[in-house]
């Protein structure tokens, strides 16, 4: 396997809130089990994310809080971070666009980014009228106004985007805005912004996002979801868009124009330089030179994939790309993937959607709290939305942490482990004289293999993770298959040729399951008695060798109660 360079992105939380299970099925857990999975493969990677500190949804909940946005940020920021690391999402760098270690290089590559985008001429200052919220006297950009959608009639679509169908909006053109300062109605008041021609940029999105239908090398084609939402767009025409914002929390205008006084960028400007400014952090920390950043951002070596929550679509598919474009110096990404929001659950309740407001979420913090992190990874894998909305079921996180992570998966690693310490010495048996069974089970494990590579090539997580269950369930089929309790009463060599065939399953399943599982195959790394070069990809069906001394058996996966599980869930 030739190694490949990449640079992945999670899409930045707003810091002003906690963590849920529906953002870390979107953007976050399958982005840190692709990283895993490249990593075990060989490839050279960086994983990057961090806080979006900037715009107006800090500024409200700051507002909200009744503390400063500065403290706000910093302490959800810290938050998120604590949440990702006892989830085991394992970023190479945890960035905040506006915390203090940060924000001096942010604000420099941003603003370089502004400029050389504006030198070249793409874009336009222009004097129109926004809404002005009078008692709290200011402009009301993004967030601080909200009306009924234009596009799609929802109630309570945002000044930047409407929720409920995904376009980006048009304050002015909201219906019924009001300001969400003081829930008066806005009027209309002239301000001076700078709009960038996203008109110019549709033929060459359109053409890059057409050729994004087919694979490019080893380019897995995009998602159907992200392009036919994107290419609807360039259809319906891109508006052009103010890149400012009259605003005192950002990045201010890097521009010599008293208009450009008091004013910052508007913060899905910003946001996404963030990976770039975290990249550069990153590197001045490992390489001691920012600009090493370029190696990762510029050169065509190096494959760009972004994992975002499908609300954000339109931000990376066609705004960041029109940039890159605009600001020239770039690659485009490689991958944009995008997964589809969660509902929840709750035992006796209908299904519901995730609401901060309503509490009707489940909160990582709270999470971790009671319950290892393996068994949620699972279930948002098991039920990822790569496609479309999915559905967190208490009961069935329940029923599938019992039936499938203990009873299939936990349940063979331990009668194995178990088996050889109590009658096989604990040490890897002979391989003795394999049956047409034995050898069946290992070329059976080898394509179960090679279809969690396939799949994960192709960003099919949850497929991916379902091979690895069936090869659980078809080794504990073997398992019985073979009777090993029985043949070490009839014949103590047979039985040992039996158990060395589940040792070198486990030893795969380890592998595979690392990137979806790493502190369950963290435990299997242990009592195989092996350090973690062992979790390279190519080593999944290379066998352990006999006299291998084993480590102690302990297990795996524990069951869950379902009253207690539900007493603590909401
Ligand atoms: N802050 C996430 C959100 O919409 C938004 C992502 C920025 S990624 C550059 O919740
Ligand atoms: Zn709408």
């Amino acid at each position: 396997m030739s190694k490949r360079r990449f640079l992945v992105t999670s899409a930045l939380p707003y810091s002003n809130g906690r963590l849920h299970v529906g953002h870390v099925a979107g953007a976050y857990l399958p982005a840190d089990t692709y990283v895993r999975y490249l990593r075990a493969r060989g490839d050279e990677v960086r994983f990057i994310c961090g806080s979006d500190d900037n715009g107006v949804a800090s500024l409200i909940s700051a507002r909200k809080e009744g503390r400063t946005v500065e403290e706000l940020t910093a302490h959800y920021n810290a938050r998120q971070a604590a949440d990702f690391a006892g989830l085991g999402i394992r970023f190479d760098i945890y960035g905040g666009t506006h915390q203090p270690k940060f924000v001096e290089l942010h604000n420099r590559i941003s603003q370089g980014f502004f400029r050389t985008a504006f030198d070249k001429g793409y874009f336009v200052k222009k004097t129109t009228k926004q809404l002005y919220d009078v008692q709290a006297n200011q402009f009301l950009p993004d967030r601080y106004v909200k009306g009924k959608c234009y596009n799609c009639g929802a109630e309570g679509a945002y000044g930047d985007q409407c929720e409920a169908c995904g376009v980006s909006i048009d304050p002015m053109k909201l219906i019924y805005p009001i300001s969400t300062i003081t829930n008066t109605k806005p009027e209309p008041r002239e301000t001076t912004h700078w709009y960038m021609q996203l008109p110019q940029f549709e033929e060459k999105l359109r053409a890059w996002l057409e050729a994004k239908r087919q694979p490019q090398g080893d380019c897995p084609p995009w998602r159907e979801t992200v392009l036919n939402f994107s290419l609807g767009q360039i259809k319906q025409g891109l508006p052009e868009r103010a890149m400012t914002r009259d605003l005192h929390w950002g990045v201010p205008v890097p521009l010599d124009d008293p208009d450009a006084a008091g004013k910052v960028l508007y913060v899905w400007f910003d946001a996404p330089i963030g990976y770039v400014s975290f990249t550069a952090e990153l590197c001045q920390q490992v390489d001691g030179d920012w600009k090493a950043y370029e190696r990762w951002w510029k050169d065509p070596d190096c494959r760009i994939v972004h994992f975002i929550g499908e609300d954000n679509t339109v931000f990376h598919a066609l705004t960041w790309p029109a940039m890159l474009m605009a600001e020239g110096s770039y690659q485009l990404p490689w991958q944009v993937v995008a997964n589809s929001f969660l509902n929840i659950k709750f035992p006796g309740k209908e299904e519901e959607k995730i609401s901060k407001s309503r509490g009707t979420a489940i909160w990582i913090e709270e999470y971790l709290k009671m319950f290892e992190a393996d068994p949620l990874r699972y279930y948002l894998t098991a039920i990822a939305p790569e496609s479309q909305r999915t559905t967190f079921d208490v009961d069935d996180f329940i029923t599938r942490n019992n039936g499938e992570l203990v009873n299939a998966l936990g349940n063979f690693v331990n009668r194995t482990m178990t088996f050889v310490q109590k009658y096989l010495d604990n040490k890897v048996p002979a391989v003795g004289d394999r049956q047409q069974v034995d050898t069946d089970h290992l070329a059976n494990i080898a394509a179960h293999a090679e279809r969690v590579t396939a799949r994960l090539d192709t960003l099919r997580f949850r497929a991916a993770m379902e091979e690895i269950m069936n090869l659980a369930r078809a080794s504990n089929a073997y398992f019985d298959a073979k009777k090993p309790w029985q043949q070490r009463k009839d014949d103590l060599a047979a039985c040992g040729t039996s158990l060395n065939v589940c040792i070198q399953t486990v030893k795969a399943l380890m592998t595979l399951m690392a990137p979806f599982l790493p502190f369950s195959a963290e435990k299997c790394l242990k009592m195989l008695n092996l350090d973690v070069t062992a979790l390279a990809w190519d080593q999944a069906t290379v066998e352990l060798a006999p006299g291998h001394a084993l480590g102690e058996p302990v297990i795996l996966f524990q069951k869950l109660d379902p009253k207690v599980v539900f007493a603590d869930m909401q």
